[in-house]
């Protein structure tokens, strides 16, 4: 040691200041504890105050703006829309805690050469205030998300306040780790025994340790939270009941965990080009006129004979009164519609008028679940379930038209439900009887035009026979129908069925796929009967 700093003595660092190994190792371990810390303060914030860490943001940043058929090639590489949150999350967090390490890595090799903490420290609070700032500017349109419910312009302060707290606990955690394992180095001395930085990087690990089963911990109750569990649940098969039990009705998010509304903090605004803006409490929507409305949904990437599509009773506002009194200017083509996990769509102003277009607060009879919107969502009949907004908390008049989360990927232009119509009954797995009598079930939707009848055929589209409507009690919800039939031969016979609107508008039978306006086609089912 003594030689080689004799040799060296005319370089400009002298060997005291040459970062060794040891010193990248201590600024490596004080990195991983700085990002777990940040980390953990990112989950608690998630946990505690529905505040949605970059990793999530990022995901709802990015969504948008992939073209649709990027989107679904991406979901099928990855294996699905939960897989692709899944790495959405853990991949952001990875880095992060990758940079964490580089960054403390940097800072030893800064300190050990400037021979004090102090640069060290100078240059880390301005690398993570500039990736703060880019944060920031890149994330800016996703920031207004509160999953606790926070009106949009709190949560985009609540949203950076978060992140500025969680930065400054990460330089605290690394500066003063590095500083506590590294301080031990005057009074090392290598006489046997563990060395006071041994020791204390030793324990600084196992404070690391302590940290990442925390954050571990913290991520499950997370992850138990998430949508993994629900999201993209269909309604198919036997026994479809005309009002869909809440349990079953089926469920999309974009989100990886669902917001959980504080109703008390919830607000809903109605804005943009109005003359007397206005914000309502939960307490303040329930108060107006109510209408109760049976409608059923159906999300534009359903398949033909696919079953995310289900039927309930909603209890809202006609959005028609609140726009009313909110006083719209001259000008105004749609309604920007936002939901508070950042969720936004739109539709032409003159929908928003319908008196069927509602600020819905009860399915069924109860208060909205968490998942189909609480405390509140849209319901417009016609339009695709993209369109009904859940958790939503700003109605927006706007002058010129925008897009909306989904719509940016490329869907649509047109939200207008195809008249449709599936088989649900019998099981199709199972052969069928020559000679014995078989009821064949299914559901048949015309958006808001109302079924006006519904024909079944069992030999491939050369004759068509009128089924029978068991149910039909609303123009804005699906019908349930039936077809008594004794096939007479075995053999395979392949089953079709169309719909008619009230208009007398036929199903279309051209076959389009779900992108970008929503499935059309007969759905088609091949019944093997034997003898
Ligand atoms: N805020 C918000 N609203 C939303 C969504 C969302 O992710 N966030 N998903 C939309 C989509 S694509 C559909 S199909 C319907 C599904 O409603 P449901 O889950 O109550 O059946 O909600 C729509 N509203
Ligand atoms: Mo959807």
């Amino acid at each position: 040691m003594a030689t080689s700093a004799m040799q060296r003595g005319s370089d400009e660092t002298p060997d005291r200041d040459r970062p060794t190994w040891r010193d990248l190792g201590i600024g490596a371990v004080a990195g991983l504890v700085a990002g777990l810390v940040l980390t953990l303060a990112q989950l608690l914030a998630r946990l505690w105050a529905g505040v949605g860490p970059p990793s999530e943001l990022i995901g709802d940043r990015i969504a948008p703006l992939l073209p649709v058929q990027q989107f679904l090639s991406l979901l099928g590489f990855v294996g699905g829309y939960n897989q692709l949150k899944q790495l959405g999350i853990v991949g952001p967090t990875l880095g992060q805690l990758t940079l964490a390490v580089v960054l403390g890595i940097a800072f030893a090799r800064t300190s050990v050469r400037s021979g004090s903490t102090g640069r060290a420290t100078r240059f880390l609070v301005i690398t993570v205030a500039l990736v703060g700032v880019a944060l920031v500017a890149a994330l800016w349109t996703v920031l207004p998300t509160s999953h606790i419910g926070l009106s949009p312009s709190l949560a985009r302060l609540v949203t950076i306040l978060a992140l500025a707290v969680s930065l400054a606990l990460f330089i605290a955690a690394l500066v003063l780790s590095f500083r506590w394992m590294h301080g031990g180095r005057q009074q090392d001395e290598p006489t046997g025994g563990a060395s006071p930085v041994t020791r204390r990087v030793v324990l600084a690990g196992g404070v690391g340790a302590g940290l990442a089963v925390a954050t571990a911990g913290v991520g499950t109750v997370l992850f138990r939270q998430a949508v993994f569990s629900y999201d993209g649940m269909q309604l198919n098969g036997p026994a479809i009941a005309p009002i869909t039990p809440i349990e079953k009705f089926y469920v999309v998010t974009k989100n990886v965990i669902d917001p959980r509304v504080h109703a008390p903090v919830w607000r809903l605004s109605v804005g943009g080009a109005v003359a007397r803006p206005r914000t309502l409490g939960f307490d303040d929507l329930r108060a107006l006129p109510s209408v109760t409305q049976e409608t059923t949904l159906s999300c534009i990437s359903n398949a033909v004979g696919g079953g995310l599509q289900s039927n309930a009773m909603w209890v809202g506002v006609p959005m028609r009164d609140l726009i009313t009194q909110a006083g719209p200017e001259d000008g105004v083509v749609e309604v920007l519609l936002r939901g508070v996990d950042g969720y936004t769509d739109t539709f032409a102003i003159a929908k928003a008028m319908e008196p069927t277009t509602l600020v819905a607060y009860q399915m069924n009879g109860e208060p909205l679940p968490e998942r189909h919107g609480f405390p509140a969502r849209i319901i417009v009949p016609g339009l695709f379930g993209e369109k009904n907004v859940k958790w939503v908390t700003r109605i927006d008049l706007v002058t010129e038209e925008t897009k909306g989360f989904y719509e940016q990927q490329g869907w649509g232009p047109s939200f207008v439900v195809p008249t449709q119509s599936r088989f649900t009954e019998p099981g199709f797995g199972r052969p069928l009887k020559a000679g014995a009598p078989v009821t064949l079930r299914g559901t048949a939707f015309a958006g808001n035009r109302g079924v006006g009848g519904v024909e079944v055929s069992v030999d491939d589209g050369a004759t068509w026979q009128r089924a029978q409507l068991e149910y039909a009690s609303s123009p804005l919800a699906w019908v349930l129908w039936r077809y008594d039939w004794r096939p007479d031969r075995s053999g395979e016979h392949p089953l079709l069925v169309r719909a008619t609107d009230r208009a007398g508008t036929p199903q279309d039978p051209r076959q389009r796929p779900s992108v970008p306006e929503g499935a059309t086609g007969y759905h088609r089912v091949m019944a093997q009967v034997e003898v």
